[in-house]
């Protein structure tokens, strides 16, 4: 089906798809250290029309032009910050990515986020398995979840799927997108700080990237206050995760929910022993069926470039 060195394996991928990768495409994998990657690329960067990558890695400008017959970049996941698109659209690369196959779970996790941080459930796990109920008693009362008021940033796919979920919980809806979204029902907010003014609970489900970095700045988790929380599952980048840490240890944020951190898989060590923070790995589409699903389609958008020369699911 293809050439053997015309595909690329840039960065770790999902064992199963790097095998396939390996065993019947014949790829090859970028080497890590930069003096080997350097003698890989002077060797076989002109073999290569197509590289396959994650949100992890990506591909940046430095990496496109040592591959003067790129044609596609096919990235594993929804989110291709770590991309440089410009640069792709300018060598005339296409760029596709995995939408819709894991909206469904994404939101799952952004709602498994928010009732666990409003409720402390994995905090009062941690109760529980430490021997404290019988010594200290009942854990503290928490923050009710159903009939809250939500504001989202970005009502993208995976936006408006959290939002439906929340509905069925009773919340008031409201969002910030670059565009107001026609026939929404949910009601705009024109600012970040007015959208969190106006809310108990902000979820941030907006692209990464240099559209978004520092949305949610010191000014907006203000505005959210002492009464709010944050629920991240996008992208660290979109938070000042500085000033976020900062709020929460000084009791000016109730509480957060993060999937995403600024520079993964570092996590800020502060926010370790506050129960009011729920911390996780960037689980939001590691489930079995959706990280298939995101990985035959990663394949339908090779194959369809290497037969054809058009992507299934270009951004
Ligand atoms: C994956 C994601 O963890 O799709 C995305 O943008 O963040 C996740 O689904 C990631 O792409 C895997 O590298």
């Amino acid at each position: 089906m293809s050439t053997p060195g015309s595909v690329l394996q840039v960065g770790p991928l999902k064992p199963s798809l790097a095998k396939t990768l390996a065993e019947d495409y014949a790829a090859r994998t970028l080497p890590e250290s930069p003096s080997e990657r350097a003698t890989f690329l002077a060797e076989h960067g002109a073999e290569v029309t197509a590289a396959v990558t994650s949100g992890r890695t990506g591909v940046d400008a430095a990496l496109m032009a040592a591959l003067p017959n790129l044609g596609a970049i096919v990235n594993f996941g929804v989110g291709y910050d770590t991309t440089d698109v410009d640069a792709a659209a300018a060598r005339g690369i296409g760029v596709s990515n995995t939408p819709d196959v894991l909206t469904d779970c994404v939101a799952d996790t952004a709602v498994g986020l928010m009732i666990d941080t409003l409720r402390q459930f994995s905090a009062s796990d941690r109760y529980v398995r430490a021997g404290r109920w019988p010594v200290d008693g009942n854990y503290p009362l928490t923050r009710q979840v159903s009939n809250t008021r939500v504001g989202i940033i970005g009502l993208g796919r995976i936006g408006q799927a959290i939002a439906h979920r929340l509905i069925a919980f009773g919340c008031t809806i409201s969002y910030h997108n670059r565009r107001q979204v026609p026939d929404s029902p949910y009601s705009y907010a024109a600012s970040p700080v007015e959208l969190a003014a106006g809310v108990d609970v902000l979820v941030i489900a907006a692209a990464g990237g240099d559209g978004t970095r520092g949305l949610v700045s010191a000014e907006v988790l203000d505005a959210l206050g002492p009464h709010g929380y944050l629920v991240n599952i996008a992208r660290g980048s979109v938070v000042d995760q500085d000033a976020l840490v900062s709020v929460l240890l000084n009791g000016r944020l109730a509480g957060a929910g993060l999937d995403v951190f600024a520079d993964e898989p570092k996590v800020p060590e502060e926010l370790f022993a506050l129960p009011t923070v729920v911390l996780l790995p960037h689980v939001g589409s590691a489930t079995v069926q959706t990280r298939a699903a995101m990985e035959a389609l990663t394949l339908r958008n090779l194959d369809s470039f290497l037969t054809t020369g058009a992507l299934v699911t270009p951004v």
